[in-house]
């Protein structure tokens, strides 16, 4: 197996998000958010959005892993494995409980002051998201998201105050989490989550996807603003962009899969295309353009995501794509979800995910080519059952496999092909709610958690296999894989 030493100052490490793990959600002040709203499900019955919290219902989200009460624990094991950083997001509802309030909660902030004081402690840099599927409910409700231009005011806000707070404690910054994955506009799952948005019923495709356009260029220019913000306040920050990406192939040789191979990537990439150029690439904007969908656009914006582009890109990676124009033709491409075909060549996870790790050394090779910029690998990983033995030891050698594989990969990337490239963050490091199922069941972590899919657990850490692997990798800088 291929491995090299990594450059001096890679960002070895691993990634969460607070509403996945913190628990606590409705302590020191805290907010409502759209997670919190967010019914369990599983490998095959979707998560439910309810309007509120409706009693009687599982909630995953509501206690998680209690990281609220436990990170210090829980760094230190971090610690212990070597992390030289590690990512999580703030929550907006600690920050701005219903999301428009005028001051913000200083609870709420002093939670995050005494979480990266921890991390430094430890010598861990912190890698904060801001937006990671957690926007207040009360904006949801009441404004009707990202659809509304008051939100641009309502997330640069709370943009600023993180930055002015934590400008001598947070280094790397991320605006939107995923910010790509509303290209699949008919997944009420994903425009909620990503962009607040509660379709009405008997809404048509084609008004989802216009209200994902509009929706998107907000946050685009929100993101921008933010950006241009955050650097006046700290010229050493980093802010990156944050994609799921996914590199997509063909099925077959035709030019018509080439082609809508090529349009499906169009339609996820210009989100990050944006970010780092500060303008809309062609074939989007004429996309846009054609079908009305982007009524409001203005000359202050356009000015603006010129002067807020990002300083790397980050991404998460999980599987590659691949689409046949046998399902859809590349000109009729709108739903990009019709396009994706089975790749005859690849084995697949418990959920159905793809496992494919020469695709991350695609990714890392693509992305470089388009933007030219450092790179951060900000979440990869296997959602994998863990059976505890009688012991308390947890074996996950299949989820070391997966992870050696991809730093194998990783690394050939960065000692082959040359990719810039600023550090690895596995994500769900420690067993934490998932975003997509609300399982705890899927599990990801280095760290086991004893909690299960009904809540029931004594919340106890304890260190697989992986954990002992990974530290390993780490203290010979990706040598020993
Ligand atoms: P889970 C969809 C597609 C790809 C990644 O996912 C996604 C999603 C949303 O579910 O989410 C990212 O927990 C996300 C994390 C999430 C992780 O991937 O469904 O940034 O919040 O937990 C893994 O297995």
């Amino acid at each position: 197996m291929f491995s090299a030493k990594m450059p001096k100052g890679f960002l070895w490490g691993g990634a969460v998000a607070a509403h996945q793990l913190e628990g606590a959600w409705n302590e020191d002040g805290k907010g409502m958010s759209v997670a919190d709203v967010m019914t369990v499900g599983s490998a095959t019955q979707p998560r439910e959005i309810t309007d509120g919290v409706i009693p009687g219902k599982n909630y995953p989200n509501h206690s998680a892993i209690d990281f609220y009460h436990h990170y210090e624990e829980d760094i230190k094991l971090m610690a212990e494995m070597g992390f030289k950083a590690f990512r999580t997001s703030i929550a907006w509802t600690r920050i701005f409980p219903k999301g428009d309030e005028t001051e913000p909660n200083e609870a709420g902030l002093e939670f995050y002051d005494r979480l990266f004081e921890t991390c430094h402690k430890y010598g861990i840099e912190p890698v904060i998201t801001l937006s990671h599927f957690e926007i207040p409910f009360h904006l949801i409700k009441e404004y009707g998201g990202f659809t509304n231009r008051k939100m641009i005011d309502y997330f640069v806000k709370f943009a600023e105050v993180c930055f002015k707070r934590y400008k001598d404690s947070v280094k790397y910054w991320m605006t939107f989490n995923e910010i790509d994955n509303q290209s699949s506009f008919n997944n009420d799952f994903l425009m909620a989550t990503n962009s607040g948005i509660l379709f009405t019923p008997g809404m048509t495709d084609e008004e989802k996807e216009a209200a994902m356009y509009q929706a998107a260029h907000y946050e685009l220019v929100a993101s921008a603003l933010a950006i241009k913000i955050g650097h006046e306040i700290n010229p050493d920050f980093q802010i990156g962009c944050m994609i799921n990406y996914s590199p997509v192939r063909p099925l077959t040789p035709s030019s018509d899969d080439v082609l809508l191979a090529d349009k499906f990537e169009q339609r996820r990439d210009w989100f990050s295309d944006v970010h780092v150029f500060g303008e809309y690439p062609k074939e989007v904007e004429a996309y846009i353009v054609r079908n009305g969908y982007r009524p409001d656009i203005t000359d202050a914006d356009r000015q603006a995501l010129t002067e807020g582009t990002v300083d790397y890109v980050a991404f998460s990676y999980y599987q590659t794509t691949t689409v046949s124009s046998e399902n859809v033709k590349p000109d009729e491409l709108h739903d990009l979800a019709k396009a994706i075909a089975k790749n005859p060549t690849l084995e697949r996870s418990d959920w159905g995910w793809e496992i494919d790790p020469k695709g991350l050394r695609i990714a890392l090779n693509h992305l470089t080519d388009r933007y030219h910029k450092p790179l951060f690998i900000v979440e990869n990983g296997l959602g994998a059952y863990d059976k505890v033995e009688a012991d308390g030891s947890v074996h996950d050698d299949y989820r070391i496999d997966y992870l050696r594989s991809h730093i194998s990969e990783m690394e050939k990337a960065v000692y082959l092909d040359g990719v810039d490239l600023m550090g690895y963050l596995p994500w769900g490091c420690i067993d934490l709610v998932s975003a997509g199922t609300g399982q705890m069941d899927k599990r990801y972590g280095f760290i086991y958690v004893d909690k299960n899919d009904a809540g029931e657990g004594t919340l106890a850490r304890s260190k697989k296999d992986s954990f002992y692997w990974y530290q390993k990798v780490i203290s010979s800088n990706g040598e020993d894989l």
